[in-house]
């Protein structure tokens, strides 16, 4: 046992660890995608690589049509517009601000759900309580990769005439009753940010299986030019293509991605092991009817009665020992400008949103990562939670 460092002890780790380190392909691999940039002199544009990166994904993703985006957030805004959505759109309040802020950017109404009691993910007796004329679409996000109730949200759109836009950003090659998540709704997103499991530097992905949704896409993301030859303008767009340089990390990760999802998978089962022994963190676990995991995001649900200090007390002490642990996501949307100010009473009809915000803490994993390194998070958990008394009394 060790005196924590927040009360004066020396820090458990001399370099910050931060949850979202990169995971990297072989160096090797990607230069040699690298060559080919140089050799063609092919940037951008649709280029050779993003085909390529294009046809692989389909196939990784087991879905008709995937269009490689510069972003996540650019993906759902295009896939958004794609599915007409407009006027007001249910969507969870638990996630990354760039789910609400690809609507209102568009100035559509993001109208916020909340998650289960005990789950993380949005709750579909939720979404039907917000169902009005004025419900153009609907959003259901995998948090932390973690499936959405797909099936009940697909019936509740379908009975509204509504379209199901899925935010998979965490969910880059998972499986749910053995469907690939790419195939759940209308179109899904993901993200291919650095901090992502998978990653392109930057990026992203719409999904569908629909090949009027996808021409559509295809053609918003380039200005709305149609055909080979650029003159000919068909559709009100933007510029949300993706670069050879990012398609280029996207196919290097693609050769190593195996290998880092089952490194998490071990990073995950260590956490599971140590966590078990720490009162009052409680290790989120995937449930039963997922198929395919990444194991991508290591989330506990703090109690604050058992461990003895409140989560965001916690984090302060775990940064004293330079680990970065993150509050992802905290707090919720409706917390957050421009939404606290739009919708002041939201948090009335939303109970399980606060107090899930409120309790989560993310762990860092990936390629940099060990048993070494969780073990040690672990002692300090312990460390912390041994001295909750005088940690408190120090920081209030
Ligand atoms: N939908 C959902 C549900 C999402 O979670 C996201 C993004 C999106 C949509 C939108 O997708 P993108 O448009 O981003 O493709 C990070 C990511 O930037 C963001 O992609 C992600 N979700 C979100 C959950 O996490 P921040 O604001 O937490 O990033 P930041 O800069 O604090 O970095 C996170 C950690 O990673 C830090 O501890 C440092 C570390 N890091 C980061 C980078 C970029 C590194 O060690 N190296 C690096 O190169 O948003």
């Amino acid at each position: 046992m060790k005196t924590p460092a927040i009360l004066g002890g020396e820090s458990a780790f001399r370099e910050p660890l931060h949850v979202g380190k990169p995971n990297l392909p072989e160096k090797k691999t990607l230069c040699n995608y690298l060559d080919r940039i140089f050799n063609s002199r092919w940037l951008t544009n649709n280029g050779p690589l993003v085909i390529e990166f294009r046809e692989k994904l389909e196939e990784f993703l087991q879905v008709k049509y995937c269009i490689p985006i510069c972003n996540g957030t650019i993906a759902l805004e295009l896939a958004e517009r794609a599915l007409c959505f407009e006027d007001e759109v249910i969507l969870p309040s638990f996630t990354f601000v760039a789910t609400p802020h690809s609507l209102q950017w568009q100035r559509i109404r993001p109208v916020f759900a909340d998650v289960g009691n005990d789950d993380v993910n949005v709750d579909p007796a939720s979404i039907k309580t917000l169902l009005s004329s004025r419900t153009k679409g609907i959003i259901g996000v995998h948090v932390y990769g973690y499936p959405c109730d797909y099936s009940k949200i697909n019936k509740i759109a379908s009975e509204s005439n509504v379209k199901v836009l899925y935010d998979a950003a965490h969910a880059f090659g998972c499986e749910v009753d053995g469907i690939p998540y790419a195939q759940l709704g209308d179109a899904s997103i993901f993200s291919f940010h650095a901090t992502k499991f998978f990653h392109s530097f930057e990026g992203g992905a719409i999904a569908t299986n629909d090949e009027a949704l996808a021409e559509e896409v295809r053609l918003m993301s380039n200005f709305g030019f149609a055909g080979g030859v650029l003159d000919q303008v068909d559709y009100l767009g933007i510029n949300g293509k993706m670069t050879e340089i990012s398609a280029a990390m996207g196919l290097a990760m693609l050769d190593s991605v195996e290998e880092i999802r089952e490194k998490n998978r071990q990073n995950f089962e260590l956490y599971k092991e140590v966590f078990a022994e720490i009162e009052g963190a409680n290790l989120i676990e995937p449930p039963s009817s997922m198929t395919k995991q990444n194991w991508q995001y290591v989330v506990a649900r703090m109690d604050e009665n058992r461990f003895g200090l409140s989560r965001d007390m916690t984090v302060q002490a775990l940064r004293a020992e330079n680990i970065f642990a993150r509050r992802y996501f905290y707090p919720g949307c409706h917390r957050m400008h421009p939404y606290r100010e739009l919708y002041p009473s939201a948090s009335n009809i939303l109970p399980n949103t606060e107090r899930l915000s409120e309790q989560v803490i993310s762990f860092p994993t990936g390629q940099v990562i060990n048993e070494e390194v969780i073990s040690r998070i672990a002692d300090c958990l312990c460390d912390i939670s041994d001295n909750a008394d005088q940690i408190r009394h120090k920081v209030e």
